[in-house]
This record gives C-alpha cells, structure tokens and sequence, in this order.
C-alpha cells in the first residue's frame, strides 16, 4: 500500500470518529480516497499559473491552493510560466493576448459573470484554462472546477461553460441590529455590530466564499422590519466594512430602507415621497452612502404592510415611493427592490388577494430600475402554495421572486426538509401569461417578458452556530438558493447529490439513500403538517407547532381558523367565485387545474374548496380518512428518514451523525405532534372516528392547546 494512501485514510478515520463542526459546510476539503482518481487529479493539476493581482483573482489563487492541498493532500506550486503538462491556468481573458480570438464564441456565451474551463494547449503543454470575461467569473470558474474534484468528476478533457440565468442572486438576513434574528433558529446574527467596522470577522470572508461558491452575488444586510438606524453614518461605517470584506467575491451590499427615516432621523415632520425635502433627504443620504461603498446595490423595502411606514401614510401609491427612492439610486447604477407582501388592516378581503388588487394597477408605473419582489406564494411562505398570482400579472415591471430558505413554516430549526422541490414546484408552475409555457421561471429570469433585470432573493437560514445554520442539512437549503438561482434549470436531485458529497461523502450507497431522504422529506413534511391544501394553521406568533384551533388574534387573517374554515359541514378555503373568487386572479389555463372541487389537483383542494368530511378523494378515501391517512403516512416517513439515516452511521463523521440524529428523533416527535393536535382538532368538526389501523392521539386536545413555547427563536 502506498504511503500517501495509508495516510489518507488515517485523515479519514480520524475525522469520521472525532467528527467535524460542520463549519466549513460544503467547501471541505478533504483527501480524494480513490488512488486512481487521486493520481489522475494530481497529473492534472501540477502546478498553478495565476494571471492577474486583483482581490478577486488572489481569492480565486488562494481557494485553488487551498483547495488543491485539502483534495490531493500536497501544496501545489506556483509558476510564472507553465512548462509542464498537467497545469492549470487561471486568469480573466484579457491576459490570453492573441489566444483570446479562438475563445471569443465560447467568451460570448459566458458574459459578464459566467466562466470557461477548458483543457487546452498552453505552450504546448496539455493545460486546464479556468477564464472569463471579468476577473469574478474567473473565481465562479475556479469555484466550479473545485467542486468537479469534491464530486469527484473526471478532468481529462474539459470543455464548461456556464453563464448565470438571473442577474440577481441575493440573500435577504431578516436581522435586527440588536443581533436578533426574525424567523432565524441557528443563533444570533453574524452581523457583530458592536464590533464593526474595526473588527472584520473571519466568519465575514468566510460567508462571502461560501456565496461565491454557489454563484450569490448580493445580500441584504437588515431585517424588512427596518431600523432607520443603519443608515446612521456611524452604522454605514460598519456596512462599509462589510462591503469592503465581501467585495472580492462579488458580494454586493443592499440594505433595507425605512420609509420613515427622513422624519426619525434627519427631523423632518413628513417622509411623503412628492415633498421636495424628502426627497432632497434621500438624495443627500444616498449619495453619502455611495461615497462610502461605490458599488453599494441598493435598497429593499417593506412598506404599508404589517405596521411598516410607506407611501400609503401619505396618501402616495406604492410606485410613487419605489419610485422616489428609484431616482435616489439611479445616477449610482443602484436599484430598489419594492415588496409586494402588503395586506390591508382595514380590508376584510381574502388576504390571497390583496398584494395582486394593490400592484396589477401600477404595472408601468414604476422606474425602471424598481423590481418588485413577491413572495413564491400569495399567503405566506407555507408548506404549500400555489405560485403567486402576481407572476405574470405584471409584464412590465421586472418581478423578482423571494423564497424563505429560513424554515418559518417548515420545522424551523429542528426539522429536515431539503426546499429546492418548493422553490423548483413555484419556478416550474404555468402561468399561462403568454399562453403555455409561461412558467415563473421564465418570468423572473426576464426571458418571457424581456426584463433585463431580474432575480431571486431567499431570506437566509443563518446564524453565529457553529455550522451556520444550525440544522446540518439547513446548509443544503442555502447551497440550492444560490444553484438555483445561477441555473433554476437544475434538477433538485442534482443539487441534492453535488451537496451530499462536497458536505459529506462521495461514498455511493450514502449518496443513493440520503438523496433520496432528501428529495422526499418536503413532501413528507406536508403530509404530516399540512395536507390537502391545509395552511396557516401554526401556533400564534412563534408559529412552532400546530394551532389550527387559534381564533383570538386582532385580525381576522392572522387566525388559523380563517384559513381552514373547519365547521360540522367540511373544510377548506373556498377561493372560487362562490367564495372570495382570488381564483380569478389566475388565467384560465393555471385555473384549470384548480377550479373544479371533482378535479382539482388534490394537493390544493382546501386551499380552493370547502368540501364536506365525506368528499371523494382520487385514493377512493372520504376526505376525513384522507386527512388521517396523510397525517400518520407523515408521521411513519419520518421513521423512515431515521432508519435511512441510522443505515450510514459509519459513513458520517461522530459529530454530525449524532447531530442529525438527534434532530430527526426530535422531528418524528413533533411530526406526531402535528398529526395528532390537527386530527383530535378536526375531529370535533368532522365527527368521525380515526380509523383503527392508525396509531391513536397520545394526550388530549386540551393537552394540545395549552402547550405554550414562550422563548421559541425567531419570534
Ligand atoms: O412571514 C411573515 C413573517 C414575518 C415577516 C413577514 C414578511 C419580516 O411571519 O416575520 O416579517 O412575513 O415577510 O414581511
């Protein structure tokens, strides 16, 4: 046996038992274990020749080199000139002088932003050639040939190029300066606050790595439930920090503006959008922030919605304040993402219905460097939604879609659920907006509608944990919103399998079984939290846990009983025009497959219909036997996911076997915590019996009810 791979396996047995913190998340770097293929990476890659000096080329040099010693377990040497095969050559085109010419096709394809590897000929030498138009897609292409090794691919005759579907790939952090973290659960905030700008965290350029590995181009720093306060200079200070640390990575800053800070903070009585000192006051503090951060991205705003100043407190439509801050930002190239997340106090309308009544009137009505951003569904980031009748409702405005990678709804920090299926379901949903084919994806990537600005934004899942995100499989969540967001055209499969193996092992059998966990435990989750159509049925405020009893908030929709309307009759939402008709919102092709309570998609039946406890289901079950059938297969997949898991104990490293262990027999708890408060709760409608072959309630309703969570995170 050969020494190197005597030692290899030392390395790997020693981390398997020790374990790992999960920090380095899918950027490990650790021994190829196959000779062979080590071999092969190694005549591949024998030496380094780095063209150019920028930040972002010393990044790209420096990930290469680390990389590199992590995977073949040796320093790779530099050079200045390659003379030997097996050299890999990275720099942006303009140093390939004349060579540049045979490129320029395949150049043209990879754009601003996108990346060419190649295995080529450099000074007769067989080479690999990692180049791009700009020195960040140089980085993007060092960071995709780094994964072909972690996925260990074969890289004798490469010819890649990729360029970024969506110009626009953000993470919205819902953090509160404070260090507080809306719907956060793996910690307080990474933003350290206090000790900015003098301290620059290493977690900082650390975060911007894992980013740019999965093509992130920008993150908002600050929760939409905005504090003025950031835009104080002693706090853009801190903001400049970041942007300086995040920078060579191509990371790019945004903030959340408060509608109001013209009054809270620069002392005038109004913040109204037509008043010139308003304006004048956003000019000045614009400008302010761009000499601080010259490629500052610009702003998001949640305006007139759940208690947030707006336009609206002055009479102005929401265009007129995107659009004041539009022309605040223009001359500095900046944007503003307006929120579409707006339901009126005073409106008794179905809350489905109220962002498309606000917004489709003012479809070009706003600057053209406004984006509207939309939720992937028109309630709330639930288990599951139909797509956002927004999508496709508004041709002339670029919409951007948000997706929450945070699990609000979804079992938060304990449970596993891989999103990439929710975020793929809303992208490949049909709006029918230009007849078939008209997919959300389209729309949000400009291409149906010709927007040259578009994007996707997710609200990030992270925190100071130790592994970022406090779940280990949370991480999956993170790296798919930056895939997706580069290529929405990925399957989730793959991304699920490219994650697997960076984050813990190229081993085969792992692989096949812990995908296909993956794959399935979103759909498990709605099984066992909300089937058929089901939604909004958490607990008040905390949202952990079921509440679908809840029938005492202010408002009528922030009550779980609004959305289930559960009586002695049946249940469900009834959105056809007998009821608040939001299915109108939708064109007659995406309709189809909802309207009619015989045939509609039974996945969305009481998010339509309010059908009796008797209703047929495809499955020949009533309704109520339905219900009880999804809610225990729910409970029983999670049993399931643990014996998967339980299978590959020693293919994982000690620490996260143990981590994810845990969390999934806390999962199957509170999956039967679910099952068994939502059908004793139904029940009393439905006065049915829960059929023998089930396992039956453990406690009572009344045990259900009063379990209160008064410090559950995120709140
Ligand atoms: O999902 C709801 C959350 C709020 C959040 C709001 C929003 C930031 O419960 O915590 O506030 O949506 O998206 O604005």
């Amino acid at each position: 046996m050969k020494k190197s791979f005597i030692v290899i396996m030392l390395f790997l047995s020693a981390l398997m038992a020790v374990g790992e913190d999960g920090y380095n998340c899918w950027l490990r770097y650790v021994p190829v274990e196959n000779n062979n293929l080590l071999l092969s990476y190694k005549q591949a890659a024998s030496e380094i020749q780095v063209n150019g000096t920028t930040a972002t080329i010393m990044a790209a040099r420096y990930e290469l080199s680390l990389a590199l010693k992590g995977l073949l377990g040796e320093n790779i040497p530099l050079t200045k000139d390659i003379r030997k095969n097996g050299s890999i050559l990275i720099g942006n085109a303009g140093f390939l002088g004349e060579g540049r010419k045979s490129l320029a096709n395949d150049l043209q394809k990879a754009g601003a932003e996108g990346y060419l590897i190649l295995t080529t000929s450099i000074n007769q030498k067989k080479s690999i050639l990692i180049t791009a138009n700009t020195d960040i897609g140089v980085l993007y292409g060092v960071f995709h040939f780094i994964r072909l090794l972690q996925t260990r691919q074969a890289i004798a005759a490469l010819h890649i190029i990729s360029a970024p579907r969506l110009k626009l790939r953000l993470l919205n952090h819902w953090d509160n300066l404070n260090r507080t973290v809306e719907r956060g659960y793996a910690g307080f905030s990474i933003w350290n606050w206090h000790t900015l700008p003098g301290y620059v965290d290493q977690r900082y350029i650390d975060y911007a790595r894992m980013n740019a590995s999965t093509g992130i181009n920008g993150t908002v720093l600050t929760n939409v439930n905005a504090d003025a306060t950031v835009l104080t200079k002693p706090y853009l200070e801190k903001v400049k920090a970041l942007a300086d640390a995040f920078r060579p990575y191509g990371v790019k800053v945004y903030l959340t503006a408060r509608f109001s800070a013209p009054v809270e903070l620069g002392g005038l009585k109004t913040a109204d959008p037509l008043d010139p000192a308003v304006q004048q006051w956003w000019n000045n503090k614009v400008n302010e922030i761009y000499s601080l951060i010259p490629d500052f991205g610009g702003f998001l705003v949640k305006a007139n919605s759940e208690g947030q100043p707006g336009p609206q407190n002055y009479g102005r439509s929401h265009a007129d304040g995107a659009n004041m801050l539009a022309d605040a930002v223009a001359s500095h190239k900046g944007i503003i993402m307006w929120r579409a997340f707006v339901y009126s106090n005073d409106l008794p309308d179905d809350r489905h219905k109220q962002a498309y009544n606000e917004f489709v009137p003012l479809d070009g009505k706003f600057r053209k460097n406004v984006m509207v951003q939309v939720k992937n569904g028109a309630i709330d980031f639930m288990p599951r939604e139909p797509f956002h009748p927004l999508f496709g409702a508004m041709q002339k405005t670029p919409v951007m879609m948000e997706v929450q990678v945070t699990q609000e709804y979804l079992g938060q920090g304990t449970h596993l659920v891989y999103l990439s299926p929710l975020f793929k379901e809303c992208l490949d949903s049909d709006t029918w907006s230009n007849g078939k084919g008209s997919t959300v994806a389209k729309i949000i990537d400009g291409s149906l509608d010709n927007h040259e600005l578009n994007g996707l934004a997710g609200v990030a899942n992270i925190g100071n944990d130790m592994n970022w995100t406090g779940h280990p499989f949370g991480q999956a969540n993170w790296y798919a919103l930056g895939r997706l967001s580069w290529d929405h055209t990925l399957s989730s499969g793959q991304i699920a399998e490219e994650w697997l193996r960076m984050t813990f092992s190229n081993d085969a059998a792992f692989i096949n079984d812990v995908k296909i966990m993956m794959l399935s435990s979103r759909e498990i989750m709605v099984k066992y939290m909300n089937p058929c159509g089901l939604h909004h049925i958490m607990a008040t405020g905390h949202h952990y846990g079921p509440g679908p009893w809840v029938n005492n908030l202010a408002r009528a929709d922030w009550n779980p009983v609004y959305y289930h309307k559960a009586d002695f009759a049946g249940i469900g939402f009834d959105r056809t025009p007998s009821g608040s008709n939001a299915l109108g919102q939708y064109k007659a092709g995406a309709k189809k497959l909802w309207e009619d309570s015989s045939t509609c998609d039974e996945r969305y039946l009481l998010w339509f219909h309010h059908v009796t406890w008797n209703h047929p289901m495809k499955s020949g079950r009533t309704l109520w036997n339905e219900l009880c059938h999804q809610y225990n297969s729910g409970v029983d997949s999670v049993k399931w996911m643990r014996q998967v898991w339980n299978k590959h104990k020693t293919r994982v490293d000690a620490i996260r076997f143990r981590q994810v262990a845990m969390l999934l027999e806390i999962q199957e708890k509170e999956a039967a915590w679910w099952r068994n408060a939502c059908l004793l709760y139904f029940q009393t409608f439905s006065k049915m019996t829960i059929p023998e072959k089930y396992e039956k309630p453990d406690q009572t309703l009344d045990y259900f009810k009063q379990l209160k969570f008064p410090f559950a995170p995120g709140n």
